[in-house]
């Protein structure tokens, strides 16, 4: 596979739009946009393949972004994942050229042009020590301590991996027609190590990452924009009070998206469970 082609770069609506959308970005969505990206026939085209998020769907889907002026559509870069009220986890590609000072958390709103959106400032930041190690990508996580505490409900951690069936990812990165504000949800089969493995030779690394698309039809996937936000069990009781799905995954890279055969890949939450927990008791101290 041409190298170029695998999409990791953090990039949303407002770095886009500031900078010029990177070539490649394109180039790797414009197979998706002469297909219809819909195999249930449920949805237009969106996160790809998905659909608006609802209101208290996912209370603990943020967005990363840049400070400064402008929207939180045009700042948001990267999702984020809420595990502790002052805490968010987030990819470590999205932040290891930063400082916590260059990142702000938007949360309380789905669409990033309401008014409703809370901007939070990063008061330190945590990335994995062994991120890219084994190899690129590995152990792609990283934890934001948030300057103050958001009024969002945490979702919990995935403590042992798992084979699942669905799961659910979600966030405002492009849609195969562009990024909306209204956060996007869509519902990705798991797929096995052995499958992605097989997806994409020597370059999955099983012990820190998991994969998630439709192998065979494409047409479902978490994009540019969506890396760093969350890849979530379904909710087992929808009338629960607390929440009943769990965190397992954060985006990470892929080959295009929403291919045949080029399954989204995420990092393993399960796998750095621990590491995870000795970073909080040390900013608990
Ligand atoms: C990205 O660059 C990205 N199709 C996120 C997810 C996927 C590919 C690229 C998975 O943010």
């Amino acid at each position: 596979m041409d190298r170029k082609r695998k999409h990791l770069i953090r990039l949303g609506a407002g770095v886009a739009a500031g900078l010029g959308a990177a070539a490649l970005t394109w180039a790797g969505l414009a197979a998706n946009a002469e297909e219809p990206a819909d195999p249930k026939g449920d949805f237009e085209a969106q996160i790809i393949g998905g659909g608006d998020v609802e209101d208290g769907q996912y209370p603990w889907l943020v967005g990363l972004g840049s400070p400064g002026e402008g929207t939180a559509y045009e700042r948001q870069f990267c999702g984020g994942t809420v595990i502790a009220e002052d805490v968010v986890l987030t990819a470590a590609h999205c932040v290891e050229d930063s400082a916590a000072a260059d990142l702000v958390v938007f949360s309380g709103a789905i669409d990033l042009e309401s008014a409703d959106v809370v901007e939070t400032a990063v008061a330190d930041l945590h990335v994995a020590e062994d991120y890219n190690d084994p190899i690129a990508m590995s152990n792609d996580w990283a934890l934001l301590k948030l300057a103050e505490p958001v009024d969002v409900e945490p979702i919990g951690l995935a403590t042992e991996p798992e084979e699942y069936d669905l799961l659910e990812t979600a966030g405002w990165g492009d849609t195969g027609d562009g990024f909306p504000t209204t956060a996007q949800w869509v519902e990705v089969p798991f797929v096995s190590d052995e499958d992605c493995e097989a997806a994409y030779p020597d370059e999955v690394d099983a012990a820190s990452m998991l994969c998630a698309g439709d192998l065979e039809n494409g047409g479902v996937d978490s994009c540019q924009g969506d890396s760093g936000g969350p890849i979530m069990s379904p909710a087992t009781d929808e009338d629960s009070d607390e929440p009943t799905q769990v965190l397992v995954g954060i985006v990470s890279w892929g080959y295009g998206c929403a291919e045949a055969g080029n399954p989204g890949v995420y990092g393993e939450v399960a796998d750095f469970n621990d590491a995870i927990d000795e970073v909080l008791a040390g900013w608990a101290e």
